[in-house]
């Protein structure tokens, strides 16, 4: 596909114009281009740039709504798609993914349960405003083996910490492996409120995730009888 409709859908997302987002995403199934593809050189940037924007005062509040429904036209094109080479894998494991409390934030974490779902992971995906005792209550049900904290917010991240304790409180941190991402949240981050791993990016969470089930392979194998 050429460079240019990559940039028609970045341009659609800026546009906030989810009709054309989605009709750009339809074409790009039928070339072949990948919804990655679609996805990292198309919408993405789009939406990088609308943060840019309202950053520098040059786009307001509807405008940036306008544009993540656009980002969701597409990805409702792209997803099924994406989902579909997942349901042909046996499961990699079972995940408990959600936006932290306090923050509405859902398009990247949302891409994060497509691509793990899409990798063969078995993802439960709790949506947004999420509080840390319904990650605990519903990584107890599931038997998850990987829980995922969103946090797109500088005020919501010290919230992640929040779904390790509420884990802690519920005697289940040993079992549960616990990743957390979002655009503020770092590596140190992670760190310091003793996640067990930090991602990027969507893909980079799909072979953290991936790293962890090993490890829980391997602590398996391990424990004493
Ligand atoms: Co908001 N917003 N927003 N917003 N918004 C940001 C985050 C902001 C950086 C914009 C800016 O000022 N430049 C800023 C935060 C500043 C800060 O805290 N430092 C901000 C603000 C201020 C706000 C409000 C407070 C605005 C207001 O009301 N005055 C408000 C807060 C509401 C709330 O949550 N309580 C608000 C509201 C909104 C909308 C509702 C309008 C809309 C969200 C709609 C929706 O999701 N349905 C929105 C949007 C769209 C954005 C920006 C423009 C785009 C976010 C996005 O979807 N990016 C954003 C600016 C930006 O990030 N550049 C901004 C695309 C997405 C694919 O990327 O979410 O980063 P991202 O996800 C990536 C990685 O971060 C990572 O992988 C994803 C895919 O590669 N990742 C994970 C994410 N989660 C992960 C989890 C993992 C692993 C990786 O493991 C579990």
């Amino acid at each position: 596909m050429p460079d240019d409709n990559f940039a028609a859908m970045r341009q659609s997302i800026i546009d906030g114009a989810p009709d054309t987002a989605s009709g750009l995403a339809q074409q790009a199934i039928a070339a072949g281009i990948t919804p990655l593809e679609a996805i990292n050189n198309g919408y993405v940037p789009g939406m990088q740039e609308v943060g840019e924007k309202f950053a520098h005062g040059q786009m307001f509040l509807p405008d940036m709504m306008a544009s993540a429904e656009a980002m969701q036209a597409a990805m409702t094109v792209l997803e099924p798609v994406l989902k579909k080479q997942g349901a042909e894998r046996p499961t990699a494991g079972t995940v408990v993914l959600g936006t932290t409390k306090g923050d509405i934030h859902e398009i990247g974490k949302t891409l994060v349960g497509t691509l793990l779902a899409a990798h063969g992971f078995r993802v439960h995906d709790l949506g947004v405003d999420v509080p840390g005792e319904k990650f605990a209550s519903t990584a107890r049900e599931l038997s998850a083996d990987i829980v995922g904290v969103s946090a797109l917010l500088t005020t919501t991240m010290r919230n992640q910490k929040g779904v390790i304790e509420a884990l802690e409180k519920a005697g289940l941190r040993s079992q549960v492996k616990v990743i957390v991402g979002g655009a503020p949240v770092s590596r140190r981050w992670a760190e310091e409120i003793g996640a067990d791993g930090y991602a990027k990016d969507a893909m980079s969470a799909v072979a953290l995730a991936r790293e962890l089930m090993e490890q829980k392979g391997q602590s398996r194998t391990q424990a004493p009888a």
